[in-house]
């Protein structure tokens, strides 16, 4: 059994905007900037043979360019009392369509998943009290270049992220 979801790794322009977020949190975990990831879809655990049947359809699906275009802060609820420090992200046209059509291959292939709104973040900071949050110096947005399906593998230290596969966006280099 695999612990998975499908995002979208952060754009490299964009680290410096996280960064400096990170630096809002006067507690909590920050998230490693190799971690930082919009999450398309929290697959839950799942056996492999679902996930690889999963890889198989996100391999066919013709996704359209995306843009991450980051909008301000945000405190989110976590689990239990837990409170995240996100970055927001415009629920653009591109990113709703692939957003929709990754949740259509996954209910396709029998996974069961949770009736969330897809509130598009960029989580940087877990488990932290909540800070002031100050106003927020607009950045410029970033095409996605890729999404992935990743395993996730829960350590003393946080969780592990491992791309088991990874799909080109339009407008990449070499798509
Ligand atoms: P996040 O996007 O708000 O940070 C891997 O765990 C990713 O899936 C995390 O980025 C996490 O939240 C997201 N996620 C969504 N729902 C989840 C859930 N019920 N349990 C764990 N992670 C979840």
């Amino acid at each position: 059994m695999i612990r998975a979801f499908v995002a979208i790794p952060l754009p490299d322009s964009l680290l410096p905007a996280c960064r400096a977020a990170a630096r809002v949190a006067i507690s909590g975990r920050k998230v490693p900037e190799e971690n930082l990831h919009l999450t398309l879809v929290f697959l839950g655990t799942q056996e492999t043979r679902r996930l690889e049947d999963l890889a198989e359809a996100l391999e066919v699906l013709r996704p359209p360019p995306v843009t991450v275009h980051l909008t301000g802060l945000d405190v989110l609820a976590g689990f239990k009392l837990s409170r995240h420090l996100v970055a927001t992200v415009e629920p653009e046209k591109g990113l709703l369509q692939l957003q929709e059509a990754v949740e259509r291959a996954a209910r396709r292939v029998d996974i069961a998943l949770e009736r969330r709104r897809f509130r598009p973040h960029v989580t940087v900071v877990r488990d932290c009290i909540d800070p002031t949050l100050p106003p927020w110096t607009a950045v410029p947005e970033a095409s996605a270049l890729s999404f992935s399906l990743f395993r996730t593998t829960l350590k003393k230290h946080g969780a592990e992220y491992d791309a088991l596969a990874t799909y080109p966006l339009p407008g990449a280099p070499d798509h």
